[in-house]
């Protein structure tokens, strides 16, 4: 420990989230400070952030210009009222990212995370069938392997089963799933999205004739999921899942809560697939995760249809948070918009992604991989598993990357690597540089 070493917090009373609580109070990690690419430990050590946080600070930290804007915001207008009174940076904010957009989700419902939007988008689509009179659309289809945040809606569509078993009794009826789209078999180590697996959004269809498209409200599908291991998703699969959306009335929400905000290249995964859904959740980089703020993009017709359908004088959706587009999460959102904009980074991203590509791929021959797969500027490694202890390896070498000055994000073998988009070229070279020693470093 250096001189500048800050003294240890009290680790009892915390329950941490997503976290193995008694591992990590055994042998504490701490992060202090944060500046740009790196974070700061609290024995004073420098470590570059390989994941933007948790797949949220595409900016890069503690930007000088989000800080202010949140100080400013915080002096003038601390906290207004979003039930039935409005303050001007709310509708500054959505005006602002509905700019963003793909054409025509322009209608912006501000939540205060991922979760809360997923959850929000599902009682959106069905206010919509239901104010067109088709309220008995009530059933939606997720995706194995698919992240939608810990709410009962997103963890009802969600595929993961660890997220699952304990709340399964209670979990929302009249779900189905599609299958994921991995197969290394087929498509390991591909570049980019895989050439393999595009019929797999085919089995919409026999859901559909399973259940009647009559009785379905939307599909909802991360148009790459991340949290599970960075599925990219095959050529043409998400061009036929919309196509089967469209014959059959269903609404097609696309989950970019991690691939929004430039992760790919481009403000949206739709804009960068050319694949337009109907509803789109966001959260994290919208402000740079400055402040917790989420929202849901929706379609014109979608808010017209729920607004009219309701007495001009009443409220025509029931829902909302107290903190929905708080000032203080709202004015981040206009200033960490303002510098994506200014200093170009989402071309930024897609300009890298190149780089990116072959800086991931080149870790192959590397000992235990079983995959690299990748696509703008997230990457996932996947590692043989050892044998009976699954995560451990994953974990080890999570491990052995922030001894290293490198921190990345691991999902059970799987690692993930998604920089802020000011990454610098000799920083990628870093980051898989250190996956590679630590992958040689360990058994
Ligand atoms: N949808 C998607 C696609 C996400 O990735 C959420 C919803 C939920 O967001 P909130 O703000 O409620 O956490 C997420 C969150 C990881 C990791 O390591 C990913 C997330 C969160 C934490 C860790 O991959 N994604």
């Amino acid at each position: 420990m250096n001189a500048q070493a800050k003294p240890l917090p009290d680790t009892d009373a915390l329950w941490m989230p997503f976290t193995a609580n008694r591992q990590f109070k055994a042998a504490p990690r701490f992060l202090v400070g944060a500046s740009g690419m790196y974070y700061t430990t609290h024995d004073g050590r420098r470590v570059l952030d390989g994941t933007s946080g948790l797949w949220c600070v595409n900016a890069g930290h503690c930007r000088t210009e989000i800080a202010e804007a949140i100080a400013r915001q915080s002096r003038e207008l601390d906290y207004a009222p979003g039930f039935q009174m409005g303050h001007p940076m709310a509708f500054e904010a959505a005006s602002r990212v509905a700019r963003i957009m793909p054409p025509g989700l322009d209608r912006i419902f501000f939540t205060n995370s991922g979760s809360e939007s997923a959850d929000t988008a599902l009682k959106i689509a069905l206010a919509y069938h239901r104010a067109r009179g088709e309220g008995q659309r009530h059933r939606f289809i997720g995706r194995e392997r698919g992240y939608h945040g810990v709410g009962f809606g997103g963890i009802s569509v969600g595929g993961i089963g660890g997220n699952r078993k304990t709340f399964s009794a209670n979990l929302m009826p009249g779900v189905d799933h599609l299958p994921h789209t991995l197969n290394i078999a087929e498509a390991g180590f591909s570049r980019g999205q895989p050439q393999w697996g595009a019929h797999l959004a085919d089995d919409l269809e026999r859901i559909v004739a399973l259940h009647d498209a009559s009785t379905i409200a939307g599909v909802i599908v991360e148009p790459l999921a991340g949290s599970t291991g960075v599925l990219v998703p095959p050529q043409g699969y998400l061009e036929r899942l919309r196509a089967i959306c469209s014959r059959h009335g269903l609404l097609l929400i696309f989950d970019e809560v991690i691939t929004a905000f430039g992760r790919l290249g481009a403000a949206t995964a739709s804009e960068y697939f050319g694949v337009k859904p109907d509803i789109i959740t966001l959260a994290k980089g919208i402000n740079n995760a400055s402040v917790p703020l989420g929202a849901v993009a929706v379609n014109r017709p979608i808010y017209d249809t729920v607004i009219n359908a309701a007495n001009p004088d009443s409220i025509e959706l029931f829902h909302g948070y107290t903190y929905s587009a708080h000032p203080l999460a709202a004015a981040a959102t206009v200033a960490a918009l303002d510098i994506y904009q200014r200093d170009g980074l989402f071309e930024r991203a897609r300009s890298l992604s190149g780089q990116f590509e072959q800086a991931a791929h080149a870790l192959r021959g590397a000992p235990h991989l079983r995959d690299i797969r990748n696509l703008g500027l997230v990457a996932g490694i996947e590692l043989e598993s050892r044998e009976g202890r699954p995560g451990s390896r994953g974990y080890e070498v999570f491990l052995r990357c922030l001894e290293r000055g490198v921190l990345v994000r691991y999902t059970a073998d799987i690692l993930a690597l998604s920089p802020p988009l000011i990454v610098e070229p000799a920083q990628i070279e870093q980051m898989f540089a250190t996956v590679g020693e630590a992958l040689k470093a360990i058994p």
